[in-house]
């Protein structure tokens, strides 16, 4: 499968609600898109980076850089016999997990959609439909979150994470547990605490929370161990979890109970898919996170999610709470939980082209050719 083109577009895509976390607030998103062409059919993909680095350490100025000078160029004009060869090419160039996604998850939609078969019967995928629960950002206070946990366990979420930070944790929980007795809860600190904070976090076990996501720093494995220890509620790895190999030490120190897998956190489908085995190998659970995705990366994950392990509702809620319009065709829309598998060959979905004309900010096309 050769690459004849790539075009990159970044869109401004506003969100519909405010999403505050431990490590900042967003009302949109700019949205780095990546069309791979080849033999007469497309391929998409979706970064996940921003503009400052405050969840992992890429950018979305780095990444787009990267993806123009040396990424697009030794992947272009080369035939590639499958996306692991492809990925392989990468290996080259340090780090850059998200910048690397993009191209890797664009070019298995151009795979599969060349071959006419859904993405997810290529990755292994078992199931038509996925479990999803919702990510609630920090509200302005108590009484708005418990109203945002009840709107959605009326929906069907099968789960509520709530983002907590150091003096927004245990009186939230203590409150939304206290009115949601029977409902699967979830907290997310986007590493926010220390390992001083140990007992506060063990607090959070009087409330029977199915987990407690990204305690500690981004980059800690370590610390997490030691946690682990202290706590009786599962640790679960999100921001930590870049590679397989972190994955695999994760797991052998027992720094994880739970993976929260993002493919385009860990460079793509096939790294993915590696962390998925890898958990599995060690009966350890994992779940399909977000990053707000539009619904190019939305759906790449909604295939990705069909995979055995995949046991836990996971952040792939209806695109229709985020956006008042997708840069997709097709509607991405949970049914009371279960979100269904995008129909048709690859990923699924086609390009709203009219809408991201509209809320274009920039991009550029790559030939074969181009120095590396
Ligand atoms: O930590 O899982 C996270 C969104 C952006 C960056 C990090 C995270 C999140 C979410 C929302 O929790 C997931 C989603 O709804 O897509
Ligand atoms: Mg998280």
């Amino acid at each position: 499968m050769k690459i004849e083109r790539a075009q990159v577009i970044v869109v401004e895509l506003p969100l519909r609600f405010r999403f505050e976390t431990s490590f900042g607030v967003q009302t949109s998103r700019t949205v780095p898109l990546l069309i791979l062409e080849g033999e007469g059919v497309e391929g998409y993909g979706e970064g996940v980076m921003t503009a400052l680095p405050g969840y992992r350490e890429e950018t979305l100025a780095g990444a787009l850089d990267l993806l123009e000078r040396a990424l697009l160029p030794a992947v272009l004009g080369r035939d590639w016999a499958n996306p692991e060869a492809l990925a392989s090419a990468l290996e080259r160039f340090r780090g850059n997990p998200m910048a690397k996604a993009m191209v890797e998850m664009a070019f298995w939609d151009l795979w599969a959609r060349s071959l006419g078969l859904p993405l997810a019967w290529l990755l292994g995928g078992v199931r038509e439909r996925v479990p999803v629960g919702v990510s609630l950002g920090i509200e302005a206070d108590l009484e708005a979150t418990l109203d945002a946990v009840a709107r959605h366990l009326e929906e069907g979420y099968r789960r509520i994470k709530l983002k907590i930070k150091p003096g927004w944790d245990v009186r939230l929980v203590e409150a939304v547990r206290k009115r949601f007795p029977d409902a699967h809860l979830t907290v997310d600190a986007n590493s926010a605490y220390r390992l001083a904070d140990a007992r506060t976090l063990a607090r959070l076990d009087a409330y029977d929370l199915d987990y407690i996501e990204q305690p500690l720093a981004y980059d800690d494995l370590a610390d997490h161990a030691k946690l682990a220890r202290r706590l009786a509620t599962p640790i679960c790895l999100d921001e930590s979890i870049t590679s397989a190999r972190a994955a695999r030490q994760a797991l052998e120190l027992g720094a994880a109970g739970v993976i929260n897998v993002k493919v385009a956190r860990v460079g793509g489908h096939g790294e993915a898919r590696r962390v998925h085995d890898l958990a599995r190998a060690f009966g350890v659970p994992v779940w399909m996170g977000g990053m707000l995705e539009s619904g190019v990366g939305r759906a790449h994950n909604i295939h990705a999610a069909t995979l055995p392990n995949y046991v836990l509702p996971g952040d792939t809620s209806s695109a229709s709470r985020y956006w008042e319009e997708d840069v997709v065709n097709e509607p991405l829309e949970a049914d009371r939980g279960w979100m269904p598998l995008p129909a048709g060959p690859g990923i699924g979905v086609t390009l709203n082209h009219d809408l991201l004309a509209r809320i274009r900010t920039g991009g550029f096309e790559v030939r074969p050719g181009a120095a590396a």
